[in-house]
């Protein structure tokens, strides 16, 4: 999973921080320095990292410390939100043109990802009840073309293709999408291994061939450093208006994802988890920024649910978490339809205090598994109100699902962490719940 190495070292450093009942300036500075080395190794822009250590010390020793948290815990807010403010604050979508269709064209070096992107995007745009067109304006592959055009079959998305210049497929594009009434025109075009003169002309004139409301610039996060330079030069020549970063699931350290918003002064608002047609998420630098910290991220585990489970279930599981009715059932219901909702590592890194357990490549079923067991080898009551299973129960219900008393106690304390977390995340939410995890009041742990 992205990220894993920086997120062990961060919340190592903040658990020892938490262990002190008072700081000294000096605790502060060693814990960021440790913080600092992770980030570089984490391959953050080395500027980026000395910004955000400086942001944070700032705060940490400026900032009176709230009466309700200890003082690492006050640490751990301040850089939950310097995270969250690094990566760009709040998330920032596709701003839709008020007279359709938006026209929205993909940029990128070759292989970062362009094609798949904006398969994705119209799937995306798709499930949220937009109508999109897809435009092939990469000419000089027609296998390019052909990944496309299936891609659009598959998804029932219609796409312009043409024999003739990029700019001219695009305006016939745009044509189509006026005449049949598609509201999201979105442009595929050709990338090179490396930035050239010829491929920045290509894109300038596609630029002003027609209306473009946003250009997004796809960029591949297994490059790292790379990435965000390809970016900054990019920036500098096309008027982007915001970034893909594909590649996120692989074990990306994560350096691209925070330092390139800073860099270049564009957000991220997309990030693709992998290769298949779903693996598009909106990027939420709060929910990214508790990912990191082991702090879990709630929200989006509830709206992927959504957009493959059925959302009844969905909404139903939504009203008992709001209703404090959650009960071990419906913690191992979730994490089987987690299960099919595409590989485990990822989304385990989703729920509160799982990630940082779970090394990527050892997540099996078999942990699923011992999970059901352990769940099923409690009584109802056990089920519905886990608060009352006591430690001579635990042996018993570890000896009948075949598991370690440890697994057991694990397996409560996960429960916990989730179910206090969606308290604190609707608490004083109205009934409704709070769009940002950035609202939370205390770190959870
Ligand atoms: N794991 C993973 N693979 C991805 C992701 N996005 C794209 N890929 C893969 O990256 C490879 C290149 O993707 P394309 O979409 O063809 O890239 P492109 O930018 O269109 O490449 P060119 O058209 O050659 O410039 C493919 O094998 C994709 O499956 C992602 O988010 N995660
Ligand atoms: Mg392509």
């Amino acid at each position: 999973m992205a990220f894993e190495s920086l997120g062990q070292k961060i919340q190592e450093t903040m658990r020892k921080l938490k262990g002190k009942g008072k700081l000294s300036e000096k605790d502060v500075d060693a814990a960021l320095r440790e913080v600092r080395l992770a980030l570089l190794e984490a391959d953050v822009n080395f500027k980026v990292a000395r910004k955000f250590i400086k942001n944070v010390r700032e705060r940490v020793v400026g900032e009176e410390v709230s009466a309700s948290l200890t003082p690492g815990q006050q640490v751990v807010k301040v850089v939950q939100e310097e995270l969250t403010e690094l990566m760009g604050g709040e998330n920032q979508g596709i701003d839709f043109s008020s007279s359709p269709p938006t026209v929205i064209m993909l940029a990128g070096l070759q292989g970062s990802g362009k094609t798949t992107a904006c398969a994705k995007l119209a799937r995306h745009f798709s499930s949220k009840g937009r109508h999109p067109l897809m435009v092939a304006a990469d000419v000089y592959r027609p296998a390019a073309i052909d990944q496309l055009q299936q891609m659009g079959d598959r998804m029932d998305v219609p796409v312009t293709v043409m024999d003739a210049s990029p700019e001219d497929i695009a305006r016939a594009g745009y044509s189509e999408a006026k005449r049949n009434k598609k509201d999201t025109v979105i442009i595929d075009t050709a990338g090179r291994l490396h930035i050239d003169e010829d491929m920045m002309e290509e894109l300038k004139r596609l630029a002003g061939a027609l209306e473009i409301h946003e250009i997004l610039l796809v960029v591949d996060a297994m490059t790292g450093q790379d990435a965000v330079n390809v970016a900054e030069q990019f920036s500098e020549d096309l008027d982007i208006s915001g970034i893909i970063l594909t590649k996120l699931d692989g074990d990306t350290r994560g350096g691209a994802a925070l330092s390139v918003r800073d860099v270049t002064g564009r957000p991220i608002k997309f990030v693709g988890t992998g290769e298949g047609i779903d693996d598009l998420e909106a990027f939420h630098p709060d929910r990214m920024a508790s990912r990191i910290l082991g702090m879990g991220d709630v929200m989006t585990l509830i709206e992927k649910a959504e957009s493959k489970v059925d959302t009844e279930g969905a909404r139903e599981m939504e009203r008992k978490l709001r209703e404090d009715e959650f009960t071990l059932d419906d913690f191992l219901e979730q994490l089987e339809q987690v299960q099919d909702m595409g590989p485990l590592d990822q989304l385990m890194g989703m729920i509160p205090g799982m990630g940082q357990k779970m090394p990527a490549g050892e997540i099996d079923e078999s942990e699923l598994l011992r999970t059901k067991a352990i769940i099923q080898s409690m009584t109802r009551e056990e089920r519905e109100n886990p608060d009352i299973v006591k430690r001579s129960r635990r042996r018993r219900i570890s000896q009948g699902s075949g598991t370690r008393v440890q697994d057991v106690n694990r397996l409560l304390k996960q429960y916990k962490q989730t179910r206090d977390m969606i308290k604190q995340l609707t608490r004083g939410g109205g009934g409704k719940m709070p769009r940002r995890l950035g609202k939370m009041q205390f770190p959870p742990f």
